[in-house]
C-alpha cells in the first residue's frame, strides 16, 4: 500500500480502469465469480452476442431489461464513491469501466468512458439509430422473462442493448478515448478486472509501455507483477478508499 501511496505522490493524473469487480459489492454478479457468476448462470458468451439476439430477441431483451433492473436496485459502492475523491483531493482523474452498468456515474464520476456500452441505452438492429425507452417499456417483473423488445419509430425493426457484444467492434469514439486517456496518464488503476476480454483488457499492458506506473486492486493475483506494477490484493470497496487515506485523500469512504 505504501508504494502505490508513494507512486500516487508522484502523479498527477490517474486513470481508473474498472472491470465488474468494482460493482461486485453492489451486489451486481460478475461474469467470472463461481457462485453469482452470470458466466455459470446464463453462459453470457453465448447470450452476448448477435446470433444470440437475432435467434431469439425476446430472450436477450429480456435478460437485459433484468440487467438493467438489478442496476437501478444496486447502489454504488465505496469503491465508486471514492474515485471522485481522488479528484477532490487535487489529481485529475478519469475512468475507463468495461462495465455497462451506471454506478460510476452514480458516484458521481464524470465523462466515464464505457468501452462495452451502457445498459441505460438501446439502438435499433437494424438501421442502429438511438432508441427511446417509455417507463412501461421498461417494466420487468422477475428473472428469466422473455419480452419482445420494442420498435424502432424510423424502420421498425427491433431495439436491442446499447452494448458491445462478442466479437463485435467498440465505440470508436470511446476506444480513441480511452486509448488517449491511458497514453497520457501517470498511473493506471485497474480495479476488479479478469483482464480476460480483449481489446480492452490490454489496457495496463498500453499503459505501462506508455510509462505509466500500473496498479492492480483484485480480490486475486492478476497480471504478472513487474518492477512497475504494483498489487493491492483485496476487496475494491477495502482497497480503494485505504488508498486514498494512506495519501491522505481524506476521511474514510463509506457506501
Ligand atoms: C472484438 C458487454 C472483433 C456486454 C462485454 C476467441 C473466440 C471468440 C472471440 C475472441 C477470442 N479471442 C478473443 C476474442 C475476442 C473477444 C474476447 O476477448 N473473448 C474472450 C472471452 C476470449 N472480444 C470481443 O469479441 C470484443 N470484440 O474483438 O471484435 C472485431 C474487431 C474489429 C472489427 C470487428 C470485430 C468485444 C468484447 C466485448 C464483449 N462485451 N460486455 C454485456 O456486459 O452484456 S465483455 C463482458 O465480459 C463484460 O463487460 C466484461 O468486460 C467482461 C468480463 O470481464 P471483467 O469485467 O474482467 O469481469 P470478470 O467477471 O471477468 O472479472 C471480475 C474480476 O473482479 C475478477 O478478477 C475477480 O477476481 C474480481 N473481483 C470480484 N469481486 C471483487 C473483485 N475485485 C475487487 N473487489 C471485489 N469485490
Ligand atoms: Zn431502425
Amino acid at each position: 500500500m505504501q508504494r502505490a501511496a508513494d507512486v500516487l505522490r508522484r502523479s498527477k493524473t490517474i486513470v481508473f480502469f474498472s472491470g465488474a469487480g468494482i460493482s461486485a459489492e453492489s451486489g451486481i454478479p460478475t461474469f467470472r465469480d463461481k457462485l453469482t457468476g452470470l458466466w455459470a448462470k446464463h453462459d453470457p458468451q453465448r447470450l452476448e452476442t448477435a446470433d444470440a439476439f437475432r435467434d431469439n430477441p425476446a430472450l436477450v431483451w429480456g435478460w437485459y431489461l433484468w440487467r438493467r433492473h438489478q442496476v437501478s436496485g444496486a447502489k454504488p459502492n465505496a469503491a465508486h464513491l471514492c474515485i471522485p475523491r481522488f479528484q477532490d483531493a487535487g489529481w485529475e482523474v478519469s475512468v475507463i469501466t468495461q462495465n455497462i452498468d451506471d454506478l460510476h456515474e452514480r458516484a458521481g464520476s464524470l465523462d466515464v468512458v464505457h468501452v462495452h456500452g451502457s445498459l441505460m441505452g438501446a439502438k435499433c438492429f437494424a438501421c442502429h439509430r438511438p432508441g427511446e425507452l417509455t417507463p412501461d417499456q421498461l417494466r420487468v417483473s422477475e428473472e428469466g422473462q422473455w419480452i419482445e423488445p420494442p420498435r424502432c419509430e424510423h424502420c421498425n425493426e427491433r431495439l436491442r442493448p446499447g452494448v458491445v457484444w462478442f466479437k463485435e467492434k467498440m465505440p470508436e469514439d470511446a476506444w480513441r478515448s480511452a486509448v488517449r486517456l491511458v497514453r497520457d496518464c501517470d498511473v493506471l488503476i485497474s480495479v476488479g478486472t479478469s483482464g480476460v476480454v480483449m481489446p480492452a483488457a490490454g489496457i495496463p499492458e498500453m499503459a505501462l509501455a506508455a510509462g505509466a506506473a500500473v496498479i492492480h486492486v483484485n480480490l486475486e493475483e492478476v497480471g504478472w507483477v513487474g518492477a512497475d506494477e504494483i498489487m493491492l490484493k483485496g476487496s475494491a470497496g477495502v482497497v480503494l478508499p485505504e488508498l486514498l487515506l494512506a495519501v491522505g485523500g481524506g476521511d474514510n469512504v463509506t457506501a
